[in-house]
């Protein structure tokens, strides 16, 4: 078996990458299990439209009938949306039996890091990051996205983590792995909804130019591995602290209660916290998420610039 039998990369990809033109990836598990139909499906295309906005290729990422398939079409983002949890949600442990068996799948940050440095990607646009859960002391839930920031070189803009995860904790893992933890514009790590989550980014950097820089100097001195780079929501999406900490506190103790474990502890959160707050958690989410679209296009124009 070769790699090329499980890679597609879509014609306008593979042709910004061979230019060198600035391109993006962007990831399918945020479609399939992140939010609900259609908004899921109008946010992704909505993302694409941004990232061409602002002078990039945008190439979204999943695993369709075994192919891993960078840059999907308008129609396979409409079929991953409305299919949702029907769809498999594959980070790194999933993908060779997913794509061995020829099914699809929807790609973490952790896979679609992965398939967007195969491809030659640099930049990758999310929403949240997956890491440390809270008493991983105990469960050992500890998100696969972690680890691969420690090995593929790809740097990933996120609005931070949510706190249905151990923050502390997230940033010290990702310490001892190695992986820089960037603010864009800010001191503190956002979380998610809010701006503000009492802790400290490794560095501030306000610039695109800046944040590229360091990038290339990682890759330049040999040390493997991505970056993350915190862009906070938009202050005026930004969610009351006390409310959305109330709500997510509440899904955390009925994930408890309901024996909810490994990969189906994220979705079950993000649902839930949906629902607890009739939507407009979601509002913030899709609002955070074109963010940083925006951001990583900025980057990877930089990016592209420095070659
Ligand atoms: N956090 C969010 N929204 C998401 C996810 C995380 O706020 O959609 C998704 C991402 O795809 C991430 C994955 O990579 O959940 C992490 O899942 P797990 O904790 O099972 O590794
Ligand atoms: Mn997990």
């Amino acid at each position: 078996m070769k790699l090329e039998q499980f890679l597609v990369v879509s014609p306008e990809v593979q042709q910004a990458i061979k230019e060198g033109k600035p391109v993006v990836a962007l990831e399918s598990t945020i479609i399939s299990h992140g939010m609900p139909y259609p908004k899921n499906v109008e946010t992704a295309l909505n993302v694409e439209k941004i990232v061409r906005k602002h002078g990039a290729i945008p190439a979204t990422i999943a695993i369709i009938k075994g192919k891993i398939t960078v840059g999907l079409s308008p129609e396979e983002i409409e079929y991953l949306g409305k299919e949702g949890l029907k769809v498999t949600k594959v980070s790194r442990r999933d993908l060779p039996v997913i794509c061995a068996l020829n099914k699809d799948g929807a790609t973490t940050v952790a896979t679609t890091m992965y398939a967007a440095s195969l491809a030659g990607i640099k930049v990758f646009a999310t929403g949240g990051i997956g890491g440390v859960h809270r008493n991983a002391q105990t469960t050992m839930d500890i998100s696969a996205d972690l680890d691969e920031f420690a090995m593929t070189n790809v740097l990933v803009v996120c609005a931070g983590c949510k706190s249905i995860l151990d923050i502390g904790l997230t940033l010290e893992y990702l310490e001892t792995k190695g992986v820089p933890v960037v603010g864009y514009q800010t001191e503190e790590l956002p979380a998610f909804y809010t701006t503000h989550s009492g802790f400290k980014v490794d560095y501030r950097l306000d610039t695109a130019s800046d944040i590229a820089k360091a990038f290339d100097a990682k890759m330049a001195l040999g040390l493997h591995g991505g970056m993350v780079v915190a862009n906070p929501i938009p202050q005026e999406y930004a969610m009351d602290l006390n409310y959305i900490t109330e709500n997510i506190e509440a899904a955390v103790k009925e994930s408890v209660t309901l024996g909810i474990t490994g990969k189906e502890t994220t979705p079950f959160l993000l649902d839930k916290i949906q629902k607890l707050t009739a939507g407009k958690s979601l509002e913030a989410n899709i609002q955070l998420v074109y963010n940083n679209a925006f951001v990583a296009s900025l980057i990877a124009i930089e990016l592209s610039k420095q070659g």
